[in-house]
């Protein structure tokens, strides 16, 4: 496995710990490999409905989060942002657990000195829709196909092959899905340049993006529930987004010094993913 260096910060969302579909395996394998100055958590880190709907914690989990918990001790500044699966610690903005400070949102600076709001982005959902925007048959649909991506990946594993997002497909071909996630996004964009900033962060849709809208960057982590992927902010300012699963894989990347081929070379996550897939099809 490729090593996760040289980054300036990491930012990682909807992880969903106490929830089945979280890929703690994966997670555990990102965390040991990382190596950044700062880790923001962009929300969603803890599933705290689905362990209202049913206690599920198992190893895997209470290690990601000791994990999270020791990373400040070894010199990374972590910063989380709750999102709307993991209210209840909004209350907390402003203290710290452990050595981890807790904002309602916050402001990152890159390298580069660009601006960038840091949220989860349950604000730009209007509608609520959140992780089962994906059919509106509701949160049935999206927790059947999650537990399906599951239980066909483990398959896969067994098989020695390498993990395939299934849902990536499904959600591809739904023009209504799509339509959200350009609203959501367009929204986050216009946030940023009401306040000035060079671009949003967050999470929440679990569909990673960098996009350019408008004057402004668009940055989405994904998700570590299905498709395993993370942002981050290289020495530079630029960005990638990677996905890590039993390999690194550069999906999508941004950089100042790339901004004349900008246009051209930027992959949205979703033409990476489908790529992505085709690939571990063809293997
Ligand atoms: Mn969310």
């Amino acid at each position: 496995m490729a090593a996760l260096s040289g980054y300036r910060s990491i930012f990682l969302s909807d992880l969903h710990l106490g929830s089945p579909d979280c890929q703690a395996d994966y997670l555990l394998d990102f965390l040991r490999h990382l190596r950044c100055r700062q880790l923001y958590l962009v929300g969603d880190i803890l599933d705290l409905q689905a362990l209202a709907r049913r206690p599920f914690w198992p190893r895997t989990h209470g290690e990601v989060l000791a994990r999270l918990l020791e990373l400040p001790g070894r010199g990374i500044r972590v910063c989380y942002v709750p999102g709307n699966h993991d209210h209840a610690f909004r209350a907390l903005a402003g203290s710290r657990i452990g050595a981890i400070e807790v904002c309602r949102e916050t402001i990152h600076v890159g390298a580069d000195g660009r601006r960038f709001r840091v949220s989860h982005g349950d604000e730009f959902d209007q509608e609520g829709i959140g992780r089962s925007w994906l059919t509106r048959i509701g949160d049935s649909g999206h927790r059947l196909l999650c537990f399906l991506n599951r239980h066909f990946n483990r398959l896969r594993r067994r098989a020695g092959l390498p993990y395939f997002p299934l849902s990536v497909h499904a959600k591809s071909r739904i023009g209504r899905a799509l339509a959200f996630i350009q609203d959501f996004e367009q929204r986050a964009a216009a946030r940023a340049e009401a306040e000035g900033l060079d671009g949003q962060i967050c999470g929440h849709i679990h569909f990673a993006a960098i996009r350019t809208i408008g004057s402004r960057l668009y940055l989405n982590c994904g998700d570590f529930v299905e498709h395993c992927t993370a942002l981050a902010e290289n020495a530079d300012g630029g960005f990638e987004l990677l996905h890590w699963t039993e390999r690194k894989a550069v999906l999508a990347e941004e950089s100042l010094r790339a901004q004349p081929s900008l246009q051209a070379t930027a992959l949205t996550a979703f033409a990476a993913m489908e790529r992505l897939s085709e690939l571990d099809l063809a293997a």
